[in-house]
């Protein structure tokens, strides 16, 4: 007789959760970890080593320290939620369809440049970055500047190891980053109102920290194609549109480099873009926000929650004005 199985039980997360839970039951979560976890007061980042080999097939790492929240507390949404609202502009401004339309992107051969004001330029194949940098978890809040926020599991690696790779100049002040352009499958290329490549920027401390990820998959899986694949930066403290997707070029430059968002609406999008329920959006306040999957809004933290890492990074800039 067959035992019928609903997807639910068979999802990635639900393997995910279990594996955690099993570490868990096993006796090696680190009370420590888990306390300044839901206080938001720990001082280094919440990460774990796995292997690289866990991006494909997810094993049990005896040693891994377990959080099984942000630094707020929340717990990850689903895979099913993080994988189908998503804002990807290459392919469609409604996000319920991105899902379906980023499965034509082709992130098969994918290499990164990283050149600019750099004594080591090179070009990265995708698998060398998987298997030359210990990927780790990172379980971060992923703020949209829109007012929404998600829980995702990313694993991957801090930027500033490739950055080391790079050796940076002495001039090079900024990073600019830039997405995958390709015509043929994607579609929300065609608007003339944005101007491709989608292109990010960070200031070179910022791009530095610790926190600044490097995401190569989540829930212990490749990237979805909608969520970036198969790299894509993830800056913790800063509005979702600072991580950006699907990136082909790191470029290390001497000033601000213009931004995708900037560009469309200055006024509206700034280049530092920290999450900060101080300063609202000029259209909606920014004090509260929605955890996909949930109807209540919660209060947003200044700087995600990392305001302790971070904060120095700023001292003495008014964000208001550097928004
Ligand atoms: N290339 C590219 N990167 C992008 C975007 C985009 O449209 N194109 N959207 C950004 C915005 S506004 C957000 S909120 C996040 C969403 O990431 P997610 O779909 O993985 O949750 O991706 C960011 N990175
Ligand atoms: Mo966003």
């Amino acid at each position: 007789m067959a035992i019928p199985i609903r997807s639910s039980e068979i999802t990635p997360e639900h393997h995910y959760l279990n594996r955690r839970q099993f570490i868990r039951t096993a006796g090696i979560l680190s009370i420590g970890g888990l306390v300044t976890a839901a206080c938001g007061t720990t001082a280094s980042p919440i990460t774990n080593t796995v292997s690289s080999t866990a991006i494909i097939q997810p094993t049990v790492a005896a040693a891994e320290a377990v959080t099984t929240t942000d630094i707020l507390g929340a717990p990850p949404n689903t895979l099913e939620q993080i994988s189908n609202y998503n804002n990807f502009y290459e392919f469609s401004t409604d996000k319920e369809e991105v899902a379906t339309l980023a499965q034509s992107m082709v992130t098969t051969p994918w290499a990164v440049e990283v050149g600019g004001l750099v004594n080591n330029p090179g070009t990265f194949g995708f698998e060398d970055l998987l298997s030359d940098f210990d990927q780790e978890e990172r379980i971060y809040r992923l703020r949209c500047v829109e007012g929404w926020s998600m829980v995702i599991p990313w694993t991957g690696f801090p930027l500033h190891k490739l950055l080391a790779k790079a050796d940076p100049k002495s001039d090079a002040k900024y990073v600019r980053f830039v997405t995958a352009m390709d015509r043929d499958t994607m579609p929300g290329l065609a608007s003339f109102v944005y101007s491709w490549p989608y292109h990010e920027g960070l200031r070179l401390d910022e791009a530095m920290h610790d926190l600044t990820l490097l995401a190569t998959g989540l829930y212990g899986q490749a990237l979805p194609n909608q969520n970036g694949a198969p790299i894509r930066l993830v800056v913790p403290w800063k509005y979702g549109y600072k991580s950006i997707k699907s990136i082909v070029k790191i470029e290390l430059v001497a000033e601000q480099p213009k931004t995708f968002w900037t560009a469309a609406a200055p006024a509206e999008y700034g280049f530092f873009a920290n999450v900060n329920p101080e300063v609202d959006h000029p259209r909606w306040s920014q004090s509260s926000e929605r955890i996909i999957g949930s109807l209540q809004r919660v209060p947003t933290v200044k700087f995600n929650g990392y305001e302790e890492e971070v904060g120095h990074l700023y001292a003495g800039m008014d964000l208001s004005v550097n928004y």
